[in-house]
């Protein structure tokens, strides 16, 4: 497993934070998500056989946030 933190921006609120955390966590191969509102950003540990750091943001992006 490999661990990436990136940028989420637009959490207003412990809802954006599941709705972040829950998107991620679906993905295929990824086993840990870690949310933070207050620092805005996400660490994420994955399979990187079976997800990249950009599956991971795309999800964030689809689920209305914005990522770095
Ligand atoms: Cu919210």
């Amino acid at each position: 497993m490999e661990t990436v933190t990136f940028k989420v921006s637009g959490m207003t609120c412990g809802g954006c934070v599941n709705s972040v955390r829950k998107v991620v966590a679906a993905l295929s191969g990824v086993g840990s998500v870690d949310v933070s509102l207050e620092q805005a950003q996400a660490t994420v540990s994955y399979d990187p056989a079976r997800a990249t750091p950009a599956d991971l943001k795309n999800a964030v992006r689809d689920a209305g946030f914005e990522t770095d």
